[in-house]
């Protein structure tokens, strides 16, 4: 069972080969010796997360077959694992590689590697090259090259980018006293792990590797109406139903991926650890071979799961407004019938029957998600009766979603805003205690220390799309950086910004993919109490917002205020004095960007006090972002811009001749996350490694 949860833990499927182990092994094993691989590899998978301070080296690895023969399969598959980033990745101490069978032979010049950017990816990126250099080292020997040399090129004056817990500093604020000597932070940026217990790697760095303390987040979270009354939660959830089924009606517009080929093992033979029986003779590409002419199956389409199951219902999660999917019922019922299962009452004249019609804001050429839900809700007001509140609620959820994608709804493409719901992992959210900047800088410390350079922006980058030539990097303090492969961790906002200049031009393909994807600006403002007025034991709350014409029912008129301080975090836990901390989304976030500090902490101080009433303090200090104006962010974080094609994120992530992208705007299946950077940057280290070295 060990073995199945380390599996999961490392986001493979226990029972069935991931797309690049079918692709090294569809040749050398049959369909029957799957099983047998599959316990093999969910072995050392265990090894690795039972311990994963240290790396599992290639004789432990093998061990994990059971029989001779297997051998030369069990290292190849660990050669996949540690070079694609499975195990032996974060700040883990490295076993040595190979021993050497050969003489050391003289050595040519050493090659660089150079990265741009210490944010997650970027350091996530090197620590992975610094660790895969040491593995391979005989392999480097083998070709007669010393093993590279890796530099990260740094803008800023410190680590993390994204990923920022600013400290608190005592002597701008002397009212925080008591404190001082102490470090207490808050987070500036990315703040929450989402899925903690399965399968995000951050999991391993954090508490694995780091043995960092963090908080769990506890879900529940009230809502305050402008009243400063708590929302009644059935009211609550029947408006969060109809807010779900709206989003559920624009999926039938949504990109459709083909699904992949899964090729299983044994389920049975796999959970008891057993191997199978025989061993069949043909290959896994002999047989395909043999079957390619035979007809396909047909897709399985929505229709034959029955009616009672959607397979893409959607709702968003309430602390992080991203996308999720849940087992719900299909649009294809009538939106009236939903209302009332929902528990709405219909409108005199409606009756079961009657649905929403949106085809002419879906089919609309500028459609877009705000266009169509906007049309939705403002058809669900003919069906049932919707209340002022109710419209403050509904608008409350925007906000959420608009927050979890950094802008306005009516910038996100109908078809494929929600692309990663589905990707989520199990376990609850968490927040590091005393500061998420820990895991970068863990990552540029250990086991070694990274070469970073601090305060050296990038201005220019002459590569050759062929590969053949090397790069020269110019950077704004005059030095130059010749480097053999450069790995871009350039945030979208500087790339859309133009600041960094590439020379020659990016392709077409990729300047195109720039400009349809999206980066908006969600912005925080944290303030500081010397004493905690609000409860304790909660974590979040949210705060309705009103109109500028209160009492409106026009979806319209909630655009501009429903993302002004909608959420609230207590992240005194985290931080180690009373801190709250307010989200300004949609386009709140982009109008914190040119307004005053006064203004915003005012403004957040009036929508605490209607909550927990008028004595409600000033705060002893205030921080506000302004991620958009940040001259290496130029925003907060990627989004599905509304012209976006499905396959932007993987045009964003393909490199360029010896020039390589990672970044949170190159991952399709976790854009926007602090362990989706991290992914394109152990993603990133495999390319490199794999131009270096050639295939398994
Ligand atoms: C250069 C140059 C140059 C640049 N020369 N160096 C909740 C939960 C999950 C996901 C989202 C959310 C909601 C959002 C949220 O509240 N989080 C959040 C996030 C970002 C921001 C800005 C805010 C305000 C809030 C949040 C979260 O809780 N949980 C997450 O998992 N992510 C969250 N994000 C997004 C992540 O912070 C972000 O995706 C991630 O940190 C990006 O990492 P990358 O490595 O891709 O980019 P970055 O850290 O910008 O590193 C690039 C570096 O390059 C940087 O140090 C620059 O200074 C540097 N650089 N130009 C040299 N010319």
């Amino acid at each position: 069972h060990q073995c199945i949860t380390a599996a999961e833990s490392s986001r493979l499927n226990p029972y069935a080969l991931h797309p690049d182990e079918y692709a090294i092994l569809r040749e050398h094993i049959s369909h029957t010796q799957v099983t047998t691989y599959l316990n093999i590899r969910n072995g050392i998978l265990r090894l690795w997360i039972n311990n994963p301070r240290i790396g599992v080296s290639r004789d432990e690895a093998v061990g994990c077959a059971k029989d001779e023969r297997w051998y030369d399969v069990a290292s190849v598959c660990y050669d996949w694992l540690v070079r694609s980033g499975h195990i032996n990745f974060g700040a883990a101490e490295i076993p040595a590689g190979r021993k050497p069978h050969k003489e050391t032979k003289p050595l040519r010049r050493r090659k660089t590697v150079a990265v741009i950017g210490a944010g997650m990816s970027g350091l996530g990126c090197a620590r992975q090259l610094d660790s895969l250099f040491k593995q391979y080292a005989n392999e480097f020997n083998d070709m007669e090259q010393e093993p590279p040399r890796i530099i990260v090129l740094e803008g800023r004056d410190r680590l993390g980018g994204r990923v920022y817990s600013r400290a608190l500093d005592s002597s701008k604020s002397p009212r925080i006293l008591g404190f001082r000597g102490h470090r207490h932070s808050v987070e500036c940026g990315g703040m929450i792990i989402t899925g903690f217990e399965r399968g995000n790697p951050l999991n391993i760095l954090v508490r694995g590797q780091m043995a960092l303390p963090y908080h769990a987040l506890r879900p529940d979270a009230i809502l305050y109406d402008t009243n400063g009354k708590a929302v009644d939660e059935e009211r609550d959830r029947m408006v969060e139903k109809l807010f779900n089924d709206c989003l559920e009606r624009v999926s039938d517009y949504k990109f459709k991926s083909a699904p992949s080929k899964l090729i299983e093992g044994n389920k049975d033979l796999i959970d008891e650890g057993r191997d199978s029986a025989s061993e069949g003779h043909k290959s896994i590409a002999d047989v395909e071979e043999a079957t390619a002419a035979l007809p396909q199956a047909p897709p399985i389409s929505k229709q034959s799961l029955g009616p009672q199951v959607s397979l893409v219902p959607v709702s968003t999660d309430r602390a992080t407004g991203r996308a999720h999917v849940e087992p719900g019922t299909p649009a294809a019922f009538k939106a009236a019938y939903k209302a009332r299962s929902m528990g709405w009452t219909l409108k005199e004249d409606i009756n079961e029957d009657n649905d929403l019609e949106l085809g002419t804001a879906a089919k609309a050429t500028a459609a877009t998600l705000g266009s169509v839900v906007d049309e939705a809700i403002n058809q669900y007001k003919n069906l049932v009766d919707l209340t002022a509140q109710d419209f403050r609620l509904m608008n409350w959820h925007v906000a959420n979603l608009e927050y979890s994608n950094a802008t306005n709804y009516h910038q996100l493409s109908i078809g494929g805003w929600d692309l990663d719901a589905g990707n989520e992992w199990e376990g609850k959210h968490t927040m590091v205690i005393g500061g998420f900047q820990n895991v970068p800088l863990g990552l540029a410390i250990a086991p070694s220390r990274l070469d970073i350079r601090k305060d050296t922006a990038v201005k220019k980058i002459l590569y050759d799309p062929e590969g053949m030539a090397g790069s020269r990097i110019e950077c704004e303090d005059g030095s130059v950086i010749e480097a053999d492969y450069v790995v871009s961790t350039i945030p979208l906002g500087v790339l859309k910004h133009g600041s960094v200049e590439f020379q020659p031009a990016l392709p077409i393909e990729k300047t195109e993919a720039i400009d349809r994807l999206g980066f908006g600006i969600l912005n925080k403002i944290i303030l500081v109490y010397d004493h905690a007025f609000w409860d304790p034991d909660a974590d979040i709350f949210g705060c309705l917002r009103t109109p500028l014409s209160r009492h409106s029912l026009k979806q319209s008129e909630y655009a501009s205020q429903r993302g002004r301080c909608f959420q609230w975090f207590n992240v005194s836990n985290t931080s180690g004095i009373p801190v709250l901390l307010a989200l300004m989304a949609g386009d709140a976030g982009f109008d914190t960007e040119h307004s005053k500090n006064d203004e915003l902490v005012a403004e957040a101080t009036e929508v605490l006090r209607r909550v927990f009433g008028i004595k409600v303090p000033q705060p002893v200090h205030s921080i506000v972002t302004r991620w958009g104006s940040d001259k290496f962010a130029r925003g907060s974080y990627s989004s599905a811009g509304p012209t976006m094609r499905i396959d932007d994120y993987q045009t964003m992530a393909k490199p360029v001749g010896n020039l390589f992208f990672a970044g949170e705007h190159t991952s399709s299946t976790h854009p926007a996350t602090v362990h989706g950077a991290y992914l394109t940057g152990l993603r990133v280290a495999s390319e490199v490694l794999g131009t270096m070295l050639g295939p398994i």
